[in-house]
């Protein structure tokens, strides 16, 4: 779909006068493509992703979004997200006791993105991590339209993170691109509002007690932020969370380059195929209650 084929309905993103129970994924889906059908609700879906990950691409749109691969500022302190995502860091969790390094820009890096697409082909890891996660934030955003797919992924957020040790900075401006990506589209700041609130209580926190997020995954250890600058939960249950230490730095050219992606690297890369070894048995015996609380936000969204 070209970029300029949606913005028409931009003004038109009051709620549309069916919407008693519509999900915001309902709502923009309407507003900006007009029917509600999963295809388009995956198009919705595609377009917030890829402008979180490389920034505005579409245009008209409402503001500027620098997207999470450039370096930025948040709460004063300096982020630079991309080592994460282009093998720079040791941060992957791919089962063992260390993280490895994989880059996930594999496949075109920005360039499939700015044509509304994953990547360029289908069997890589950036396609793997890309459609998942449209897959997640349209469950997140009640995107529930037949033909929107389930997500495939990896359910405890903390697990595919663990590596990482993100900071709240690090967590606070990954969400601050989401919020910027959803405005620039037209999402209202009261729906902004609700969406950040809820990432931030699920994840940009320490140690909370299993979450469900998508129901078909049950409750799972959520928590994204981990290191000393985090908020620690309501009803923290740290000792379920395994200890945590930077990523090495992984010996890798590409550490600190530009998103522009030159797919030669990767030669430790496990495949993102394996999934991330869940933490002991101890995360599955805590905090039920609180978990069907806080599902409960994210279901109202
Ligand atoms: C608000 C919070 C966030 C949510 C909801 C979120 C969600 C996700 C999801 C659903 C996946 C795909 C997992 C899978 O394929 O099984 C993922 C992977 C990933 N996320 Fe996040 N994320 C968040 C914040 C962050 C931040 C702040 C970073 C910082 C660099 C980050 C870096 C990554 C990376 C590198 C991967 C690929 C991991 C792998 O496959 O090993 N995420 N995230
Ligand atoms: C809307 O929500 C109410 C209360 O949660 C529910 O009873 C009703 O079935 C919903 N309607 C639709 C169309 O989903
Ligand atoms: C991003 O959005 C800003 C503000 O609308 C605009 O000035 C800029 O040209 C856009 N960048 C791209 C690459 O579209
Ligand atoms: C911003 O940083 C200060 C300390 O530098 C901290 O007290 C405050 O909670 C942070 N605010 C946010 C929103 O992260
Ligand atoms: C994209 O994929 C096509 C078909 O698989 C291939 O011919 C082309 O070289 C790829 N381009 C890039 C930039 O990877
Ligand atoms: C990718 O990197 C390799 C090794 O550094 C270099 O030889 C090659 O020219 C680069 N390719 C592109 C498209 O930048
Ligand atoms: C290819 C490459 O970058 N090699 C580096 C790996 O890490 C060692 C130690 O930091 C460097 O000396 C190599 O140049």
């Amino acid at each position: 779909m070209r970029p300029s084929t949606f913005v028409a309905g931009l003004a038109a993103v009051a709620a549309p006068a069916f919407a008693q129970n519509a999900s915001i994924c309902d709502k923009y889906t309407t507003a900006l493509l007009k029917e509600n059908t999963g295809a388009n609700q995956l198009t919705l879906l595609t377009l917030l992703v890829n402008t979180v990950v490389i920034g505005n691409y579409t245009k008209p749109n409402m503001n500027a979004v620098p997207g999470i691969l450039a370096k930025g500022t948040y709460n004063g302190t300096e982020v630079n997200l991309l080592p994460y995502f282009n093998g720079g860091l040791a941060s992957s969790n791919r089962g063992g006791s260390s993280g490895v390094s994989i880059n996930f820009l594999d496949d075109g890096g920005a360039v499939p993105l700015t044509m509304n697409m994953p990547s360029n082909g289908t069997s890589s890891n950036q396609y793997k991590l890309m459609t998942h996660l449209y897959q997640y934030f349209g469950a997140l955003l009640g995107c529930s339209a037949t033909g929107f797919p389930s997500y495939a992924g990896f359910g405890s957020q903390a697990a595919v993170h663990r590596f990482m040790d993100l900071s709240a900075a690090e967590v606070g401006y990954f969400i601050q691109q989401v919020a910027l990506a959803a405005t620039s589209f037209g999402v209202t700041a009261d729906d902004v509002a609700v969406v950040g609130k809820a990432l931030n209580t699920i994840f940009n926190v320490r140690c909370a007690p299993p979450t469900t997020v998508i129901p078909a995954q049950g409750a799972q250890l959520q928590s994204i932020c981990q290191d000393e600058t985090c908020l620690l939960a309501p009803m923290a249950t740290c000792a379920a969370y395994p200890a945590t230490m930077k990523p090495a730095k992984s010996n890798s050219t590409m550490a600190g380059s530009t998103a522009s992606s030159n797919s030669t690297m990767g030669g430790s890369a496990a495949p993102t195929s394996s999934k991330p070894a869940s933490y002991s048995g101890a995360a599955a015996k805590v905090g039920a209650g609180a978990a069907g609380l806080l599902a409960a936000a994210v279901l109202a969204l």
